[in-house]
């Protein structure tokens, strides 16, 4: 019985659910919007409409009713906060994991209007709360609605898919209450319970486990993640989570007075800064929208660039929301970067006059920036939706940027030229990695020569076939003896692989064990990486357990996270799990993964104390028999399969083991090397 687990290699920067963006598709109801929208202009109320389309079609309103949906819920209500935050009336957020898998959110905010709305005839939160496509305007008006996509619908959705729901407002000195229950009914109108000196807003609701029929139990790390994300993406909102489920509560509170400035420092942790302090440009530029009234599209973008060689630093969102395809903001980003480092090399005499422009590609390496844009009115694009299409923005991006970082190098002459160092250093080896990379693609065009380490198995049916990449010559001596010959290939690796967070490309591609690697996998590698042609289904990395093994395990991670990073999101790559003890009783063997389940062995063999054991150091102790049996033997052995579901966790991850900074790399092989030993209860 195979037992493979699926990890991710990943720590935890960006939150999870950025994968996923979700946004309401009302085609449907198109004509009904504009007539209800000429109607009820007054208000503001767009669509009044039950809460039973939401019910019957969870998946158009919040994309899945899996778990990133029932943590859409969450995210749907703080986003009401954030929005009450951004328009400049609250400071607090305050969301509370209660036991039974509710959850609380609060805020320090004005409160949501509990004024009678003439259009529906009920109060203001109880319109808010039903009525889909009720949008955020009734009342004093103010800033528009820009955290998430779903235009004031949230609140009214999170009802609609909630078994109760609750909704107490601080508001003028009173105290109001409502209560919802089987997917947004009201039961018993919004009243004034009491008096109160404060304002605020705070919203109980327990997901209906009809809709959400995976699972109703919320994550504490996703909603974590989350939060820090909105943290940074709105400096100087604090926001905090605390779980009441356990024994223990557990909580945590997130407060970025240098919001996205402190993101990318966050995310730079452990990376060898090369100009310094990280850079901030920002603007906000005035539009007209749709319906004659002024709005501002704001526009932020920190930036710092450290030693490494990573050119996927860029983070960009609209209106909270990351956009993974990029869009408008990047274009203009990219414009203006390369725009101005050019500038400033060409001006300063930093770059031979005959020399070529540098390219957008070489600005960016080792640059981490998170760009976030504002918008009334954004146009998303793409196969994700996650692609910001409206053209304004381009040029508001690129004009603050460009003025702004030009005036930053003029003012930071000794940064400015770090930069232009580190790009230069980048040209020249984009340079000199093209020369290799062709050699490469010749190389795995024509008859290819495997090397001469590989003891490749017989099958050429890559979905059945196995590379074991394993550590040190005897360890590899004993794979090859003990394997599977159809179906399984052994190359063994001697000693350390080049650290590729650190090397050049183009050393990289000289190093001998890397080189083996591409040709043995066979499907090229970055751009021209084709995992249709990997020659095995199976990359499974097979270590000692101990720090040598780890560290090793993590730079072959490090360099298919980087060169081949489709076998990682498609899940071709694994971990063995070699025992760790061999018990002899009576000549049969019996091996144990871990401490605990020694222990066991030793109860079930009835073992007298003191009883001989061994613990194995290193794969080279086991013959070619036993890591057959214990490690490679497809019907018995586990593995861990690794994904990587984010790149952008994964980036911090790598990172901070690969980075300068001693400490995080400790931290995160100890935390590492834990998480490997508890695998196999
Ligand atoms: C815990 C969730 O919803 N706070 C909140 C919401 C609103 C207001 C203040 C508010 C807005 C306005 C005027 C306005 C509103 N939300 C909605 C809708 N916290 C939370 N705090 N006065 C108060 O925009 O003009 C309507 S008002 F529709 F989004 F739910």
């Amino acid at each position: 019985m195979e037992e493979e687990k699926k990890e991710t290699a990943a720590a935890d920067a960006v939150p999870e659910e950025d994968r996923f963006t979700y946004r309401a598709v009302d085609s449907d109801n198109e004509s009904t919007v504009e007539k209800a929208d000429a109607k009820y202009t007054a208000d503001n109320i767009q669509v009044l409409e039950g809460l039973e389309a939401v019910r019957k079609r969870p998946g158009m309103y919040i994309g899945t009713t899996a778990a990133a949906g029932l943590h859409h819920l969450v995210w749907e209500i703080v986003d009401n906060a954030i929005d009450e935050a951004l328009a400049g009336y609250c400071k607090h957020i305050e969301v509370t994991i209660n036991p039974g898998n509710s959850v609380t959110v609060q805020d320090d905010g004005r409160g949501i209007p509990v004024d009678k709305v003439a259009k529906s005839g009920l109060s203001g939160v109880e319109t808010a709360y039903t009525m889909l496509h009720a949008g955020g305007k009734f009342g004093e008006g103010g800033g528009y609605k820009v955290s998430g996509g779903l235009h004031g619908v949230g609140a009214s959705v999170v009802n609609a898919l909630s078994l109760w729901c609750e909704v107490t407002v601080h508001k003028d000195g009173g105290v109001y209450f409502v209560r919802f229950e089987d997917g947004g009914k009201i039961k018993g109108h919004l009243e004034r319970i009491g008096d109160c000196s404060d304002s605020g807003t705070k919203v109980t609701f327990l997901p209906d486990p009809a809709i959400f029929t995976e699972t109703t139990v919320f994550n504490y790390e996703t909603i974590k993640n989350h939060l820090r994300q909105m943290a940074f993406l709105n400096g100087g909102v604090r926001i905090s989570l605390t779980d009441n489920r356990g024994e223990q509560p557990q909580s945590d509170t997130f407060l970025f007075n240098g919001g996205i400035k402190e993101y990318v420092s966050f995310i730079n942790t452990g990376k060898t800064p090369i100009n310094g302090e990280v850079i901030f440009c920002s603007g906000a530029e005035e539009v007209t929208i749709l319906d004659g009234t002024n709005e501002r599209i704001y526009a932020e973008v920190a930036m710092q660039w450290t030693d490494h060689y990573n050119s996927d630093g860029v983070y960009s969102f609209c209106n909270n929301i990351s956009t993974k395809e990029g869009g408008t903001h990047v274009e203009g980003f990219n414009l203006a970067l390369n725009r101005t480092v050019n500038d400033y090399a060409r001006s300063f005499k930093l770059l031979d006059e005959k020399a070529p422009n540098f390219t957008t590609d070489d600005c960016r390496e080792g640059l981490t920036c998170v760009i976030s844009v504002k918008h009334p009115n954004p146009q998303y694009e793409g196969q994700t939706k996650t692609k910001l299409g409206n053209s304004e923005v381009r040029k508001i991006v690129s004009t603050i940027v460009g003025q702004q970082l030009k005036q930053y190098f003029l003012e930071h002459p000794d940064a400015a030229k770090a930069v232009v160092e580190k790009v230069k250093t980048a040209a020249k080896g984009r340079m000199a990695a093209q020369a290799a990379r062709e050699t490469i693609r010749k190389s795995s065009l024509g008859v290819t020569t495997l090397p001469g380490k590989l003891a490749d198995c017989s099958s050429k049916n890559p979905e059945e076939c196995e590379l074991y990449i394993v550590e040190g010559d005897s360890a590899g001596g004993s794979a090859k003896t003990g394997r599977d010959r159809k179906t399984q290939a052994i190359l063994p690796l001697r000693g350390k692989i080049l650290n590729v967070e650190k090397a050049r490309e183009d050393r990289i591609f000289k190093n001998g064990e890397i080189g083996n690697m591409i040709t043995a996998i066979g499907a090229g590698i970055r751009d021209n990486f084709d995992v249709s042609k990997i020659r095995y289904h199976k990359i499974v990395i097979m270590t000692d357990a101990d720090v040598d093994g780890d560290h090793i395990r993590i730079l072959l991670l490090t360099f298919f996270y980087r060169f081949m990073k489709p076998l990682l999101e498609g899940g071709y790559v694994y971990i063995a799990q070699p025992p760790l003890y061999k018990v002899e009783v009576k000549g049969n063997a019996y091996y144990a993964y871990n401490d605990d389940q020694l222990e066991e062995l030793k109860k079930a063999l009835d073992l007298k104390p003191g009883y001989p054991f061994q613990r194995y150091k290193g794969l080279g102790e086991m013959d070619a028999q036993q890591l057959w049996e214990t490690t490679m033997d497809p019907s018995v052995r586990k593995m861990i399969r690794i994904t990587i579901d984010d790149a952008a966790r994964a980036e911090k991850a790598f990172s901070d083991l690969m980075g300068d900074e001693v400490e995080p790399r400790k931290d995160f092989i100890s935390r590492n090397a834990k998480f490997v030993q508890n695998l196999d209860i």
